[in-house]
């Protein structure tokens, strides 16, 4: 391997040369025109922030609660009796394109005037409005969730700033390189400041780099008293500040949000953090179920190139007997790195070979990026121009920025016209056998060499017909973009499910794609940052994500590989990825031991299947991200609060991933509970840190005791069984679980299980829904913990074997213990 390096290092250089070649006179010519573009959007001035006046008086309105004050007008609506909706004006309201529901019955509101305001209250919340603005939420008891200050109105825009609690944790603000605690300072007392402006921060994206490709305006909050979530709607450029007090000269400490324009509206939920998930996505959208391979293993690699190199790729997995998903087409496929092209010459039998890797189970992905050669022999261009398809100035002239192609032109994705005609570009790769697409570059990126690396702000869109500028569009470019993507796949492939996946998108991203972290380092800094990482998505309602595996520049050790593998294995998007200028990676590149251990990893996420699945199902039906906080049942344990080095696969599984090199062992802090280690069933109560084996075969992983693990081997289902401790306060156990034929929308069914404990007798009874039939041929119990006497099945004695009996499906099983 070593020799090698000199001949990486080489091709980097050759391949970072010629891209400066190709690129850097037109990146150069851009930036200077972008400068010339924006430069009315430069203010040299600091613009006075305007206090919205005194309160004048209160009516209630069509569904809720309106106030005038002198400079401003403030309207409360209930959706739910804990979900609120704020809207400040002056300022243009957001076109809906986060939301998915818009429909919500009528809550109950009272309106009662206050000594200094006004009182406004649903079943669930009691919202005090001072005569100043400011605004203080209490929950159903009384307990004071959140104060905010009077909002400011900021040129055509509104800053907004809540007091925190000392002790009060944030999380969410989309895709961040950041703690996962969002307060976590970076340097002392320094305040930390979140941007609201999607960015492809290109190969300078580490820990602490901000803002990244998806920013969404949502946070979470959560401190004694409780927890809340805020979402912002407001697509314009912002930024969230988030001050310490004192330190950082700031009187106490808060969250101040900014946008440079709209109005200023949000929405904001009180409850439990399940509940806040549920709440957002009922508003902003839930993820809808994927097909179930797409959560099996990928394999991809900028580089592949021709066809020869990827029948090659899939052989070699199957040559050492290691499960495959898919296969993903990065640019490199393409001719010129053109918009829904694929060379004919390096890959001269496209739909034979789709078919080919079908047949052996593994599904194509192709890449598409949204920026289009500005050239007349491009019949995209042409089609694009007749329909006036793409991005311009206020003159008229096209916005032409280069990236991948060249000098590109850029569809507009705020007009209907646009998204319609884009999604119909899907059809004949669809056809050609192409199973997903993953949609990059969609920030918009554009090379520069200076300053933004995207549209100029000056770039008119069409905003549903509207208009507006770069500002309100570019936050929402990637989400629409993917809209039209997910929406060509529903119209052309109406009996499957849709998979696509973006790099970039904005709050309601969740109803049309999965995501990943982007072009991350391949250092061991950038795995712990992950796991913050993704963490975070998931609480801005983006349930289905991942990163590249092993991480996507430089070459990672094979160590250092392994350990980011097993971390994946148990996060949704699974899949190995890595840039041009570096090594093919993949499960074998590393020989043995690494290859044994990574078999062995894949096989074990093959055996979770049916438990992934049921969570991919639940994230449909409520929006709750697979990998969870630690926190996510403990919400009152603040010692979880700051936890970034762990996580949780649905309730059953806590994931201790291995985050430095050489490490054997590694600490870990237990939610309260019983806590099994899944490898070698020792118990260990919650509430203590507990150091974990972890040698290089193994992450430490361990299940929550009061827990049902389904998995699957070939035609047997094992339930694990992990009762609680007879002296915990949980006595049962229940696990759902999802069945579908795996794609389409056909029939379902869900069987749950639940296990109770009384004295020596555990009793697990079976209940099921729904017309699909029960997939496996047999099912065996595997009771962990306790030694296993006697079983009966449906009141019939059972065959046990060590801690085990087989059956087949039942009403209810009794163990003895
Ligand atoms: O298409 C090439 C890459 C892709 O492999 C990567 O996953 C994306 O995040 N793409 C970025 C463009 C080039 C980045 C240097």
């Amino acid at each position: 391997m070593a020799g090698l390096k000199p001949l990486w290092l080489g091709l980097k250089f050759i391949l970072q040369a010629l891209w400066f070649l190709r690129y850097s006179p037109y990146a150069l010519w851009y930036s200077w025109r972008r400068d010339q573009r924006d430069r009315p959007y430069r203010s040299a001035t600091a613009i006075a922030p305007t206090p919205v006046g005194k309160g004048l008086g209160a009516s209630h309105s069509d569904r809720g609660v309106q106030i005038d004050f002198e400079q401003a007008s403030l309207e409360l609506v209930f959706l739910t009796p804990d979900f609120v909706r704020v809207t400040w004006q002056p300022g243009r309201l957001p076109l809906p394109y986060a939301l998915a529901d818009r429909d919500w019955p009528a809550v109950a509101t009272e309106l009662e005037e206050r000594a200094k305001g006004w009182r406004i209250s649903s079943p669930d919340l009691t919202i005090n409005v001072g005569w100043d603005g400011g605004i203080a939420i209490a929950d159903r008891s009384g307990q004071l969730i959140r104060q905010e200050r009077p909002p400011q109105r900021r040129g055509e825009g509104w800053q907004h700033s809540a007091r925190l609690r000392d002790e009060e944790c944030l999380y969410g603000l989309g895709e961040r390189a950041a703690a996962f605690n969002l307060r976590a300072p970076v340097a002392p007392g320094q305040p930390k400041t979140y941007g609201f402006w999607n960015y492809d921060p290109g190969n300078i994206y580490q820990p602490g780099t901000d803002p990244m490709y998806i920013s969404i305006p949502v946070y979470l909050g959560l401190h004694r008293a409780g927890s809340y979530l805020v979402f912002y709607e407001n697509t314009f450029r912002g930024e969230l500040t988030l001050a310490h007090g004192g330190a950082d000269h700031s009187p106490e400490p808060s969250a101040t949000a900014t946008f440079e324009a709209g109005a200023l509206r949000y929405y904001l939920a009180v409850g439990a953090p399940p509940l806040l998930l549920e709440r957002y996505t009922q508003l902003t959208g839930r993820p809808p179920l994927p097909p179930r391979w797409t959560l099996g293993y990928q394999q991809s690699h900028w580089g592949y190139r021709t066809e020869a190199n990827l029948r090659q790729e899939v052989q070699t997995f199957q040559a050492h007997d290691l499960p495959l998903a898919a296969v993903h087409l990065d640019i490199d496929c393409q001719v010129n790195h053109r918009a829904f092209t694929l060379d004919p010459q390096r890959f001269p039998a496209f739909p034979q070979f789709t078919a080919e890797l079908a047949a052996a189970g593994v599904r194509v992905v192709a890449i598409n990026n949204p920026g289009i050669q500005h050239n007349r022999h491009s019949n995209l261009f042409l089609e694009g121009q007749i329909l006036d398809a793409f991005c311009t100035y206020a003159d008229g002239d096209l916005v032409v920025a280069p990236v991948w192609p060249g000098r590109s032109v850029f569809p507009d994705f705020t007009n209907p016209v646009v998204r319609d005609w884009w999604s119909r570009q899907f059809a004949y790769l669809l056809q050609a056998g192409v199973a997903g697409f993953w949609n990059d570059m969609n920030e918009p990126a554009a090379f520069v060499a200076w300053g933004d690396p995207t549209l100029p702000l000056a770039t008119q869109h069409c905003l549903e017909g509207r208009g507006g500028d770069h500002r309100e569009a570019h936050n929402v470019y990637g989400l629409l973009e993917t809209r039209s993507a997910f929406e060509s796949l529903r119209r052309h492939r109406p009996q499957m499910r849709p998979f696509v996946v973006t790099r970039s998108g904005w709050a309601g991203m969740q109803r049309y794609a999965w995501t990943w972290t982007g072009d991350i380092v391949s250092t061991w800094e950038a795995l712990r940052q992950t796991v913050a990482t993704l963490l975070g998505l998931g609480l801005s309602g983006v349930a289905f994500c991942g990163s590249d595996i092993g991480g996507f520049l430089g070459n990672p050790g094979g160590e250092l590989y392994l350990r980011w593998f097993q971390m994946a294995t148990f996060t949704v998007f699974y899949r190995t990825h890595s840039a041009i200028s570096v090594g093919h990676r993949a499960p074998w590149t590393y020989g043995e031991p690494y290859l044994g251990i990574l078999r062995r990893i894949l096989r074990l996420r093959e055996q979770l299947m049916p438990y992934l699945y049921t969570l991919a199902w639940e994230a449909s039906d409520r929006g709750y991200p697979p990998v969870r906080p630690l926190f996510w049942l403990n919400p009152s344990d603040a010692t979880l609060w700051n936890r970034e080095d762990a996580f949780c696969l649905g309730d059953a599984l806590l994931v201790c991933p291995v985050l430095g090199q050489g490490l054997r062992s590694r600490p870990c802090d237990l939610p309260p509970g019983d806590w099994y280690n899944f490898w070698d069933d020792t118990r260990s109560s919650g509430g203590q840190t507990v150091e974990l084996a972890a040698p290089l075969e193994q992450i430490p992983l361990l299940v929550r005791g009061g827990s049902i693990l389904p998995l699957a081997e070939g035609d047997t289902l094992t339930l694990h069984l992990y009762p609680p401790s007879p002296d915990s306060q949980r006595s049962a156990a229940g696990q759902r679980l999802y069945s579908d034929a795996g794609e389409g929308y056909g029939d379902w069914r869900i069987d749950h299980w639940h296990l109770n404990q009384q004295g020596q007798t555990l009793t697990l009874t079976w209940q099921s829904q729904g017309d699909y039939a029960f997939p496996y041929g047999q099912v065996t119990l595997h009771l962990h913990g306790p030694a296993l006497g006697q079983a009966w099945v449906d009141g019939q004695t059972a065959a046990v074997d060590g801690q085990t009996i087989t059956c087949q499906t039942f009403e209810q099983v009794r163990l003895q213990i």
